[in-house]
């Protein structure tokens, strides 16, 4: 068994489309167990923080704008292998390609914007799992 946590956000286009449920009816239905929930207004730090890794890239400004731009849902998922899991739920980056059945694949759409507005995040490792989660749920 490899029971870990990691952490999923609903981004403001999720929450903003009324989509919440649907990501958290799917997430339950793999049999993941949600652990902690709050809704949260990020600031600037909390991105920077949380997108440290893509500082200079040429969507980070355009990603914490949109991160900025409403509420984000903030959930502490536990399950086996659960990291590498809720990524396959979610699908890949870009909502295009992303396969159908996946969260991204099912609704998610490129709008021609500077930045993928893809619907969730989900952590990419236990040591991104822990460092999230601590800055989410402080
Ligand atoms: P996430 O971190 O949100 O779970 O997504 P990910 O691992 O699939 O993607 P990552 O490479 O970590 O990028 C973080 C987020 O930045 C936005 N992005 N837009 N060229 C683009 O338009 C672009 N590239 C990245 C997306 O919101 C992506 O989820
Ligand atoms: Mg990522």
């Amino acid at each position: 068994m490899a029971v870990e946590e990691t952490l999923v956000l609903v981004k403001p286009d999720g929450v903003a489309r009324n989509l919440t449920g649907e990501i958290l009816r799917r997430i339950e239905a793999k049999g993941y167990s949600l652990v902690d929930l709050r809704m949260v207004e990020p600031d600037r730090e909390l991105l920077a923080a949380h997108y440290a890794e893509h500082e200079g890239k040429p969507f980070y400004e355009p990603l914490v704008e949109f991160m900025l731009s409403g509420p984000v849902v903030a959930i502490r998922v536990a399950g086996n292998r659960v990291i590498e899991g809720f990524r396959s739920l979610a699908g890949t980056t870009d909502p295009t390609t992303a396969a159908p059945g996946t969260i991204r694949g099912d609704f998610g759409r490129d709008w021609g914007l500077k930045v993928q507005q893809n619907l969730v995040h989900g952590s990419d490792s236990p040591e991104s799992a822990s460092r999230e989660l601590a800055l989410w749920f402080a």
